[in-house]
């Protein structure tokens, strides 16, 4: 297995997390792999990709989504959860709900990414502290099915909102007694957010990095990038057609042009973004070793 934090410190260029949603509706890829041999193929070939990580997901939270059940939640991401273990991928799981955090824990999952902050459910944090999992907080406001009501950020506007809630969270996560060094931030690009609210997020990433946690960041066919592709009735770019400017934004980031280096990018295509990091990592001066993963600088 890869060292990550040695990767990230040394290079300052991001680690690629894969996507596997074992939903039926998740808005980029849902129901193609919604079946657990289906999910755990996925998995193995994003890791032949390259992949450094695996995020397994049971809960669409594309705009609009309801709710699974729990039952349903658990059996969609148990058993491929550890199966991917089982064959020595890191896994994170995507959840909301702190039963299916410690479930998935232990079934071999190091890393909780709850896209709530620990908001929708707040034992999860107790999860995270108990487990000793590296925890993901992203920013949230509220459910899928309302979220898009809650995308006003007064006059500070959205990145200094996007701060300071961060940090609330951050102060939860820690009083509930998670290390430091288990935390990683992520700016929850398209949940709560308009189009324009994302770009500001992404060119300021300066600004949530002051809080000194790692910076993981999930652009991938979301939304935002297939209203920048509209046509011109503006029609946003279809989901399936919009991978280009995802690489284009994976390179720009992986670069440094967010203003601050990023830990981890969460993509759907792991080997087109491994691509425009190897760009990036061109440009910025870094080599990577496609034998072991392993970025170093170059002499
Ligand atoms: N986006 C989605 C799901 N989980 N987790 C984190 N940490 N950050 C994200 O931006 C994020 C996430 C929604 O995207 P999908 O439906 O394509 O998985």
């Amino acid at each position: 297995m890869r060292d990550l934090d040695r990767v990230v410190r040394v290079t300052g260029l991001p680690l690629v997390m894969g996507v596997v949603n074992v939903t039926p509706d998740s808005f980029s890829d849902g129901g193609r792999y919604d079946d657990t041999g289906r999910a755990i193929a996925h998995g193995l070939s994003l890791l032949a990709d390259g992949a450094d990580l695996l995020d397994v997901g049971g809960e669409s939270t594309r705009p609009g989504a309801t709710r699974p059940l729990l039952a349903d939640e658990l059996g969609r991401v148990v058993p491929v959860i550890e199966a991917l273990a089982a064959r020595g991928a890191t896994v994170s799981v995507d959840t909301m709900r702190a039963t299916v955090a410690a479930r998935a824990v232990e079934a071999g999952a190091t890393i909780i990414n709850d896209v709530s902050g620990g908001l929708a459910d707040p034992e999860i944090l107790d999860v995270a502290a108990q487990t000793g999992a590296t925890y993901v907080a992203m920013h949230w406001r509220a459910h899928s099915a309302t979220m898009q009501d809650f995308t006003d950020y007064g006059p500070e506007g959205v990145v200094a909102a996007v701060r300071a809630e961060l940090a609330e969270r951050v102060s939860a996560i820690r009083a509930a007694g998670v290390a430091d060094e288990r935390i990683v931030l992520d700016p929850g690009l398209g949940f709560a957010k308009l189009a324009e609210h994302n770009w500001e997020l992404v060119r300021r990433l300066d600004v949530l990095a002051e809080l000194g946690f790692p910076l993981l960041v999930g652009a991938s066919r979301k939304t935002f990038l297939g209203r920048l592709l509209a046509d011109e009735h503006g029609e946003p770019r279809a989901v399936g057609e919009r991978e280009a400017a995802g690489i284009a934004l994976s390179a720009l980031l992986g670069a440094g042009m967010g203003g601050a280096p990023v830990w981890c990018l969460r993509v759907h295509d792991v080997r087109a973004h491994r691509d425009g990091l190897a760009v990036a990592a061109q440009w910025t001066g870094h080599t990577v070793d496609r034998a072991t993963g392993a970025a170093e600088e170059q002499a």
